[in-house]
């Protein structure tokens, strides 16, 4: 193969590669250090439709040459997973629209990409595509380097010609999301992780455990309540920032000799919180001076500025010290 079909090969691994993992961290991110994970993400999605073309060429190429090596039916279905991720990942960017059919553009994201990642590793065992030493010789550096400049100025451009054309995606969040109702809690959308279902609670029956102790819904209303402006960002494309009002976690358990604090909801939804964060997360009563929705965590959730959607727990029901560190948990919750 030639050197140049080689280094071309070479560098679609390491855009797969880099794509997956600024997408995992871009959606982890709640505060700004993680806008340079979403426009390396973006950057390498622009990059791989740059390279397309010459990938096509290759395996045209090879195709007509009767090169096929084992399983190259799994490299075509590889590719138009690519094309699907790349794509879907561009459309909402634009925010004009986040369904396809019955599935949200961010479900057809990832779940693409979730699909093309054990085919990709198939297809580069297959292929054999190797690093060698003159892969950092002066032309070739020169040659990614400009892979690299047309997709960095591809992808400005595009936040240009969103901004340009009036285009939602033109205001986007660092995080890449889309505003969704804010100061309009009606407004917000109501978002399960995947597979908990909205909890219609009864408040005379509904108790909240602090380490041992048990709460009513009235003794937690008695407590002292601070309001918090903060931001809810989902990892699923749109944000909105509220009033909120309740209970600094740290007016209801101390950290003990603990290393982290888990909080449940009543669906068994977990996660576990470092000790430090103690006074910055709140256990909210109230959205825009009401009581929650059903939907949005009656009777109370956590409000945890600058945390991803994922951390605010709804219809908590259960807040305990744990002797392990805050880190000792999947980086999604998994239910
Ligand atoms: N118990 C529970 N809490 C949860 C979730 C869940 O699935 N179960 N989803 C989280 C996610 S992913 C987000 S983005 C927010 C959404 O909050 P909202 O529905 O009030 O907008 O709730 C979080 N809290
Ligand atoms: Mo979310």
């Amino acid at each position: 193969m030639k050197e140049r079909e080689r280094l071309t090969n070479l560098t679609l691994a390491a855009l797969l590669a880099l794509a997956v993992a600024t997408g995992l961290t871009a959606n982890t991110a709640g505060t700004s250090w993680g806008r340079i994970f979403v426009v390396l993400h973006g950057a390498a999605g622009v990059a791989l439709l740059v390279l397309s073309p010459r990938k096509t060429r290759i395996a045209d190429h090879a195709l007509r040459r009767r090169r096929r090596r084992f399983g190259w039916h799994a490299s075509l279905v590889l590719a138009g997973l690519v094309l699907v991720t790349v794509v879907s990942g561009l459309v909402a960017t634009t925010g004009l629209t986040d369904r396809v059919g019955p599935l949200t553009l961010m479900q057809v994201h990832i779940g693409s990409a979730a699909l093309a990642i054990p085919l990709a590793i198939f297809h580069y065992l297959v292929h054999h595509v190797r690093p060698r030493a003159t892969d950092l010789s002066r032309r070739a550096l020169l040659r990614t380097g400009a892979v690299a400049a047309t997709a960095g100025v591809g992808w400005l451009s595009w936040d240009g010609v969103m901004r340009a054309a009036g285009w939602p995606g033109g205001s986007r969040r660092f995080t890449g999301s889309h505003e969704r109702g804010s100061g309009d809690p009606a407004a917000m959308p109501v978002t399960q992780w995947l597979d908990d279902t909205v909890q219609h609670l009864d408040e005379s029956t509904w108790r909240l455990t602090v380490a041992g102790a048990v709460y009513t819904l009235a003794e937690l209303r008695a407590l002292p309540q601070e309001t918090v402006d903060a931001t809810l960002d989902c990892t699923s494309e749109w944000y909105a920032r509220q009033s909120w009002r309740g209970v600094r976690l740290d007016r209801l358990i101390d950290a003990g000799d603990a290393r982290s604090i888990e909080v449940r909801s009543v669906t068994g939804y977990p996660v576990r919180l470092p000790v430090r964060d103690l006074g910055r997360v709140w256990l909210a009563l109230e959205m825009g001076g009401e009581p929650l929705s059903p939907g949005h965590g009656f009777p109370v959730r956590l409000v945890a500025p600058g945390r991803r959607g994922f951390w605010w727990v709804k219809w908590v029901h259960e807040i305990d010290h744990s002797p392990l560190p805050w880190w000792v948990q999947s980086p999604f919750p998994l239910t």
